[in-house]
């Protein structure tokens, strides 16, 4: 067994090809994380989960184009299309993900002010979603990521992750990323100068 928790990162319909917010090959990722579930010790999942008219969908500002970017009371935040509207199907894990061995399923982007892209925290990086404390209570220091997609959801999880003084690795193999305006090769450098391990 790996020692640690693997956390899947939004493995959702929304994020796999024919979704509303498709990452190119998301579904890839499918059968490697699979794999990874069976080897680690402690299995927690992460589902992004929006109310319909969420603040981070373009639909919600009118004249607004999915991808631009706003500003909202907490910063800076990019549009989306509507996606993983909870209760939807795109919202629900990709149905070849084995997810039943998780112990946690942490939902996230459920407040309609307010997107969150990391685990641990919204996009005010101040609002907790709980799993540090969680982690902490149960003796887990180590987290490594896998998921959708790479240069959202995953690195804002996994520099959470370093901030909130865990351990953490992403397997860049079980990840597919967006890329929009240099954001993979931008976010790859933040996570590389927090300390977390891309293996
Ligand atoms: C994500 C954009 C919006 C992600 C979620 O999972 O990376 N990206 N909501
Ligand atoms: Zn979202």
């Amino acid at each position: 067994m790996v020692e640690g928790a693997l956390i899947v990162v939004d493995v959702q319909n929304d994020f796999c090809p024919g979704g509303a917010l498709a990452v190119d090959q998301g579904d890839e990722v499918v059968p490697l994380i699979n794999g990874l579930i069976k080897r680690f010790e402690h299995v927690i999942l992460t589902q992004d989960w929006h109310p319909a008219g969420h603040s981070s969908f373009a639909s919600s500002h009118p004249g607004k184009q999915p991808f631009e970017t706003i500003m909202m009371p907490y910063g800076k935040q990019k549009l989306w299309p509507d996606h993983c509207v909870q209760g939807t199907r795109g919202a629900e894990f990709h149905p070849e993900l084995e997810w039943t061995k998780a112990e946690l399923v942490i939902r996230k982007g459920f407040r309609k002010a307010i997107d969150s892209y990391s685990a641990f925290f919204e996009n005010d990086h101040e609002t907790p979603t709980g799993l540090s404390g969680y982690l902490r209570e149960r003796g887990i220091s180590k987290v490594s990521f896998a998921g959708l997609a790479t240069d959202f959801c995953v690195a804002f999880s996994a520099l959470d992750a370093r901030r909130q003084g865990f351990e953490a690795s992403v397997i860049l193999q079980a990840c597919r990323g967006i890329d929009i305006a240099g954001s993979m090769a931008a976010m790859t450098e933040r996570m590389n100068d927090a300390g977390v391990a891309l293996v």
